[in-house]
């Protein structure tokens, strides 16, 4: 690796064996920073003929603790943050080639030098890197219209356990030739080897924004509302976020200086962004279509419509603080669950009304995005309560009601924040026993030592 290529000792490896959030702690003995494919494979190749346990990890944004080792002190960490430039962009084809420790918001900004828009958006982009949106199939704010991570990718370079490379990068859009091996390394946490590479897809530009904060009244009046801004918009709804009125109480709170975009308190909001390829006079036309028909039909209570660039991303600010103003405050049951949207109205009323029935005080920070379906619904520790005592007592029972909740409306336990070792076990109650077994044979042929991110992802015990 060099001389600067590995990090031992606590003070250096603390920050690769701590989750930002400072929930999960682990150890390791040794983190390894290569800057390219083949000291990766030499590396995974090293560890496998001696039994060392791997922990791949991108920019350790994980909310799941998937990219932290656990406690035992016996897995290497391999980090892809020297693995970090953009190796090619085509636009022609319209492709950018990355190595896996690029950054979300470099590769954004890349595709931007380029006049291209890579479209996956989420709050830690400067943060996170490509390799863990990958591992993670990371979703956001404009999956609605582009889609996850998964849909976002034509190939991938991934060093598997033994140290052999798997590549796919010649950015094919048509590809039919059997098994698409690219996708058992999306999502898989680092489970089944190592994505070190990827071909991502370039979409074109947008040529206008138009952004609106919207107070709704309720739920399903935003449900209304959204179904109305897809049929009259002609499909440029780009992001329909769902805020509740504790989530940006929390936030104003935290953020201090920043005024709520509406006079007065409303128990629901949305945010509505919309992006076309038509000139802004038109599209904010089309933005006003949308709210007028959505006052008109008493789905919509008040609303502010951004004037400027400034407006939209104060407007944004606010969206995405939410979960940091969490991380601050403390107390907070993280459910990253998604139901079909038509579904979301009736489930956020049962949730609501169960949690609140166990614990009336609970600060119902709910939000997230809802135009596909995926609510963050977290619940939050009374003001007055201390917020250990409060998940010692509700994390584990609140977690199960939600969880079991959106999976009785065909939903998921996890929508786009992954398992980890979070939602490890409870992954064994969801997934049907077929699912689990899969599983289990895809990860003993792909990883038949069980070295790669031991412990994650993948339940130990059925039942
Ligand atoms: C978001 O949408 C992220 O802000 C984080 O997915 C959600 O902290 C959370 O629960
Ligand atoms: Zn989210």
């Amino acid at each position: 690796m060099g001389p600067h290529g590995c990090l031992t000792g606590d003070a250096d490896t603390e920050p690769f064996v701590t989750d930002y959030r400072r929930i999960y702690r682990g150890k390791s003995p040794l983190v390894v920073m290569p800057t390219t494919t083949e000291q990766v494979s030499r590396v995974m190749a090293w560890c496998y003929d001696h039994n060392v346990p791997v922990v791949p990890q991108g920019g350790n944004t994980s909310l799941m603790g998937g990219a932290v080792p656990d406690g035992t002190g016996t897995a290497v960490v391999i980090s892809l943050k020297k693995m970090n430039r953009v190796l090619a962009i085509d636009t022609v084809n319209d492709t950018m080639i990355v190595e896996a420790g690029v950054t979300l918001s470099g590769a954004r900004a890349a595709a931007d030098d380029a006049r291209r828009l890579f479209p996956l958006r989420i709050g830690s982009e400067g943060s996170c890197q490509i390799g863990g949106n990958l591992s993670t199939n990371a979703g956001g704010t404009a999956v609605l219209r582009y889609g996850n991570m998964r849909d976002l990718v034509l190939g991938i370079e991934a060093v598997l356990p033994d140290g052999r490379i798997f590549s796919s990068l010649k950015g094919l859009r048509k590809d039919n030739t059997g098994y698409d091996l690219k996708h058992l390394f999306i999502g898989a946490e680092g489970t089944l080897g190592i994505v070190t590479g990827a071909v991502l897809k370039l979409m074109p530009q947008p040529r206008s924004t138009a952004v609106a904060f919207v107070a709704v009244d309720g739920p399903e009046a935003a449900v209304k509302l959204l179904g109305e801004a897809r049929a009259v918009s002609g499909g440029a709804v780009n992001a329909f976020e769902l805020i509740s009125a504790p989530a940006l109480d929390l936030v104003l709170e935290y953020l201090g200086d920043v005024p709520s975009p509406l006079p007065g308190r409303h128990d629901w909001m949305v945010l509505i962004e919309l992006t076309s390829g038509t000139d802004e006079a038109t599209l904010s036309g089309t933005l006003m279509e949308i709210l007028e028909s959505g006052l008109a039909n008493e789905w919509v209570v008040d609303a502010a419509v951004a004037s400027s660039l400034s407006d939209s991303q104060q407007f944004w600010r606010l969206r995405e603080e939410i979960s940091d103003a969490q991380t601050r405050t403390g107390g907070s049951i993280k459910c990253d669950i998604s139901v079909p949207v038509s579904r979301i109205a009736q489930f956020i009323d049962k949730a609501s009304a169960e949690v609140l029935a166990l614990e009336p005080a609970t600060r119902m920070v709910i939000y997230g995005h809802m135009g596909d379906g995926n609510v963050h619904f977290n619940p939050l520790r009374p003001k007055d309560r201390d917020a250990k005592d409060f998940l010692a007592q509700w994390y584990q029972p609140v977690s199960d009601l939600v969880d079991g909740l959106a999976h009785a409306e065909n939903g998921s336990i996890s929508a786009e924040h992954g398992i980890g070792v979070a939602k490890r076990d409870d992954l064994g109650r969801y997934k049907s026993p077929v699912e689990l077994e899969l599983m289990w044979q895809i990860k003993r042929a792909l990883d038949p030592k069980e070295l790669m991110n031991p412990g994650r992802v993948l339940p130990q015990s059925v039942d």
